[in-house]
C-alpha cells in the first residue's frame, strides 16, 4: 500500500484541508499520514475562529519519523499558515524526498482574485518558492496570479491560461496545473502541462454553479489518491474534476443547505467503486 503524508491545518469543523484530506485518501486505499500545521476552530471563513498554531511540533514529529526510518511515496501539502511553515516544509522535502516521492503542491492561499484573510503578497511569492520545489503544482487562477505577478481576469481565453501555464513553469515545478480553468461557457476543468515532455493536458467538465469552501481540498485529495493508486495524470485528474463536480451536485440536493463545505460523505462510496 502507497503512503501519503499531507501537511496543512486541522479546521475542526469546516471540512478542508486534513478533515478532507484524510478521509478520501485513506477510503482510495492509501495510507495516509498527517502532519497538522495549525488547529482551527473552524476555517478561516467563519468569524471568531480560534487557532493554535503547531509550528514547533513539525520538527520534532518528523525527526522522530526520521528516526524510526519512515518512508512516503508521496507528500502533499495544502493550507499553511506561515512563512516560517513553507520553510520548514521546504526541509521535509529536503528530508524526505527523493526520486521515489512525489511532491504534490497546492499553494492554497486565495480563490477569485483575492487572498484569504491570513495572507498577504509576500508570502503568496514565498509560495512560488515553495513550488519551485514541486513534481506537481495545483493552483487555481487566483493563485498562479499571485504567485507570477500577472493581473486576475474574470474572463480570459486559452491563451491567457498558456501565458499563466509558461509563468508558472519558470517558477521550477515539473507539471503545472491550473485548475478552474475554464475554456468555454458553462464548462470548467483542468488545463496541465508536463515540462518533461512539452505537453499540454486539458480535462473539461460541466460547471456547476454553486461555490462551496474545500473543494480545492477534495480536489486534490483526489488527484493525488490516483496518482498514488497508478492512474495516469490525465485519467487521476479527470476522475479528480468529476467527483469534486459530483459532489458539489450531491451538496445542492441538501435540504439543511450546507455553506461551510460539500458532503463528499455522501459521494465517497461512488469513488470507491469507480477505483475498484
Ligand atoms: O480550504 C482551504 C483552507 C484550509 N484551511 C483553512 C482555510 C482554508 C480556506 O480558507 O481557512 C484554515
Amino acid at each position: 500500500m502507497k503512503r501519503i503524508l499531507t501537511i496543512q491545518d486541522i479546521s475542526c469543523l469546516g471540512k478542508c484541508s486534513t478533515t478532507v484530506a484524510l478521509p478520501i485518501i485513506s477510503a482510495m486505499g492509501v495510507e495516509t499520514v498527517i502532519l497538522p500545521t495549525a488547529v482551527l476552530s473552524t476555517h478561516t471563513m467563519f468569524k471568531n475562529f480560534t487557532v493554535k498554531d503547531l509550528t514547533d511540533q513539525l520538527i520534532p514529529i518528523t525527526d522522530h519519523w526520521k528516526s524510526e526510518g519512515v518512508k512516503f511515496d508521496a507528500i502533499y501539502t495544502g493550507y499553511l499558515g506561515s512563512a516560517e511553515e513553507i520553510d520548514i516544509a521546504k526541509r521535509i522535502f529536503d528530508e524526505f524526498g527523493g526520486d521515489d516521492t512525489l511532491i504534490f503542491i497546492d499553494p492554497v492561499m486565495a480563490d477569485n482574485g483575492k487572498l484569504y484573510p491570513a495572507f498577504d503578497e509576500a508570502y503568496a511569492k514565498l509560495n512560488a518558492g515553495l513550488c519551485g520545489k514541486a513534481d506537481i503544482i495545483v493552483p487555481n487562477i487566483t493563485e498562479a496570479c499571485f504567485m507570477t505577478d500577472t493581473e486576475y481576469k474574470e474572463e480570459y481565453d486559452e491563451d491567457y491560461i498558456k501565458e499563466l501555464l509558461a509563468k508558472l513553469n519558470k517558477l521550477g515545478a515539473k507539471i503545472s496545473v491550473i485548475t478552474g480553468a475554464s475554456l468555454s461557457s458553462g464548462k470548467t476543468g483542468v488545463y496541465g502541462y508536463d515540462s518533461s515532455t512539452g505537453e499540454y493536458f486539458i480535462y473539461q467538465n460541466d460547471r456547476v454553479d454553486a461555490t462551496y469552501h474545500g473543494t480545492g481540498d477534495v480536489f486534490a485529495s483526489v488527484s493525488v489518491g490516483a496518482l498514488m493508486r497508478g492512474l495516469s495524470l490525465k485519467d487521476a485528474f479527470a476522475l479528480a474534476a468529476d467527483y469534486t463536480a459530483d459532489t458539489i451536485r450531491e451538496t445542492l440536493k441538501n435540504p439543511e443547505k450546507p455553506w461551510y463545505g460539500v458532503d463528499f460523505e455522501a459521494t465517497l462510496p461512488g469513488l470507491i467503486k469507480k477505483l475498484n
